[in-house]
């Protein structure tokens, strides 16, 4: 099976990526920082592909999916995971440039990659691409707004897909993870203060990028008969907190 992963260099696109090759898989590992996509491919030898990609520049895209090597040209799965959270900062203070990047990112890339992919699979009737949501696409927290909001992009997305591929046997999963360590997601998030990012993580048993990757290898190993639609995923220490109320002084 050929895989494009976006993100591949860090997190849960490398844990997946050195998975899927172990089992003899071909990943296109799409990112921007080739060093680590090279060091990748030392370990991981000649079934693994760096790609330079930057999903936001999205003009891009086309040629580079056209222009993929023998061997590498088909994409029988494509994991739109390249993604960005920045600041947790209320609405009212939050940085502008910051919200345009993760519309960019997780918004505009993720629809680039698959406008340019899925005809061939329809075309085939066959593939699947798997998109890597977040609960704070369904679950409101504080300082998550534009974050939350593209990937509730992401899900509709995701189950908007599902409908126009009625009668193809293309299958569509919104993975929603929840809070995940030991990926460069925290560090991202608070512009690399690392004493913050770290803090995220304090005093619980988290998951970890190994699980998602897991999880992720799992998804591409199912039987291509079953689709599933959404798949929300957290630490058993993380759960639901209700609404609540801004109390009066008097
Ligand atoms: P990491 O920060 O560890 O990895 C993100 C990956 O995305 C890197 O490989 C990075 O590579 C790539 N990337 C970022 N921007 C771009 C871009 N413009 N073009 C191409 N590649 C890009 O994060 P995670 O592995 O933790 O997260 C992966 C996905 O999972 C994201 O979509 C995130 O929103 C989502 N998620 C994460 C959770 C978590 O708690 N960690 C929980 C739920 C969802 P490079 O910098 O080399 O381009
Ligand atoms: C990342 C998970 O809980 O930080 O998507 O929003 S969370």
């Amino acid at each position: 099976m050929n895989v494009l992963i976006t993100g591949a260099s860090a997190g849960f696109g490398k844990a997946l990526a050195e998975r899927l090759v172990a089992k003899g898989h071909r990943v296109v590992g799409c990112a921007r920082r080739l060093d680590k996509l090279n060091t990748m491919a030392e370990t991981l030898g000649d079934l693994f592909l760096p790609v330079v990609m930057d999903v936001n520049d999205t003009a891009s895209i086309p040629k580079i999916i056209a222009d993929l090597p023998d061997g590498f040209e088909q994409i029988d799965v494509l994991v739109n995971n390249a993604g960005l959270a920045l600041g947790t900062d209320p609405a009212q203070t939050a940085n502008l440039d910051d919200w345009m990047r993760m519309v960019d990112t997780n918004v505009k890339g993720l629809m680039a990659l698959t406008h340019a992919v899925l005809p061939a699979m329809v075309a085939r009737d066959s593939g699947y691409i798997i998109n890597v949501g977040s609960i704070a696409g369904s679950w409101p927290y504080f300082g998550g707004n534009v974050y939350g909001a593209t990937k509730a992009f992401v899900k509709q997305f995701s189950l908007n897909l599902r409908a126009d591929l009625l009668g193809t046997q293309v299958r569509v999963t919104n993975l929603e993870p929840g809070n995940v360590a030991g990926t460069e997601f925290s560090n991202v998030r608070y512009h690399g203060d690392d004493e913050k990012a770290a803090k995220v993580y304090d005093g619980f048993k988290t998951m970890t990028g190994e699980d998602v990757g897991d999880i992720l290898l799992w998804l591409i190993e199912s039987p291509a008969h079953i689709n599933v639609n959404r798949l929300e995923v957290m630490p058993v220490a993380q759960t639901y907190n209700g609404l609540t109320i801004a109390k009066q002084d008097s």
